[in-house]
């Protein structure tokens, strides 16, 4: 028999692989939209409790709006309080005076990612969510299709990841949130029962709320971060992190205590 060519090899192994990781997540218990930092955080809070945990990011690369820093200068800010954050997922962080730090936005974008991975969260990149699976008011799955497919509005049926909990970790949009309310017309734990919508910059406020805003939004449905902020109208508050981190962490013990673990 000759031997099968390198390249068949290696073509067969990546698509085994990727289809046996597909086919295992198919069924989740936690499903989050979109790989920033809440989403990363809760991603790793929830797998280490031996959760299900898949995020879809419809990126190339996950990490959201961590890379560029502060307009491009690629550094963020985090408070002291969400130092111990840090710490676990090995990120470094230096004093900037006052109970304030600084990280190299790289470092945290990737270690944040890593960790996740790590803890056996599953990411799924180019991946866009285009809808929610609801049944009996609850939601229970993303529909979920190639972003380059939507990109070149190719007329192509998406497939289905149902879960038994939803995170939309979307960032300023809240698309899931916006899914539920809008398409699905689910009434929602908010000020108006729907989406309040964002409010301009306020650092010290937009912090403290990011955390406050982080909670269950209907059967099924939670969200974290800035999409959280977005559905509450809370303030938004640029380069700083630490209430992000927070979020998310909240989030993971919301979401584990409905799901008993
Ligand atoms: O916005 P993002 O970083 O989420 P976050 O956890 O953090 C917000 C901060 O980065 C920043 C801020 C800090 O003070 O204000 O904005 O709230 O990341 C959201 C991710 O979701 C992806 C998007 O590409 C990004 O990486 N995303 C958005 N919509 C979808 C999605 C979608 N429909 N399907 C999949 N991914």
């Amino acid at each position: 028999m000759t031997q099968p060519q390198m390249e068949a090899q290696i073509t067969g192994a990546i698509v085994r692989r990727y289809f046996a990781k597909l086919q295992e997540r198919l069924t989740l218990d936690v499903a989050i939209v979109g790989a920033g930092p809440s989403g990363l955080v809760a991603a790793r809070d929830l797998a280490r409790l031996g959760l299900k945990v898949a995020i879809f990011e419809s990126k190339l690369a996950p990490g959201g709006g961590v890379w560029g820093g502060g307009m491009l200068f690629n550094e963020v800010a985090v408070q002291e309080d969400a130092l111990p954050i840090l710490e676990s997922f090995g990120v470094a962080a230096l004093p900037a005076g006052d109970g304030y730090y600084t990280c190299d936005a790289v470092e945290l974008a990737s270690g944040l990612i890593f960790g996740a991975c790590r803890a056996g969260a599953t990411i799924f990149n180019a991946v866009k969510v285009e809808d929610l699976m609801v049944r009996e008011g609850r939601v229970a799955g993303l529909v979920v299709n190639w972003t380059p497919v939507a990109r070149l509005e190719m007329h192509v049926d998406p497939l289905v990841v149902t879960a038994r909990a939803v995170i939309d970790g979307s960032g300023h949009p809240s698309e899931a949130v916006a899914m539920a309310t809008r398409k699905a017309g689910l009434r929602i734990d908010s000020p108006s029962g729907g989406i309040v919508g964002e409010k301009p910059m306020w650092m010290e406020l937009g912090e403290h709320t990011t955390v406050e805003n982080t909670k269950r939004l209907c059967p099924g449905l939670y969200a974290s971060g800035m999409a959280a902020n977005n559905v509450q109208g809370g303030y938004r508050m640029g380069p700083i992190f630490g209430g992000m981190l927070k979020s998310g962490r909240k989030v993971a013990g919301l979401v584990a205590q409905e799901l008993g673990s």
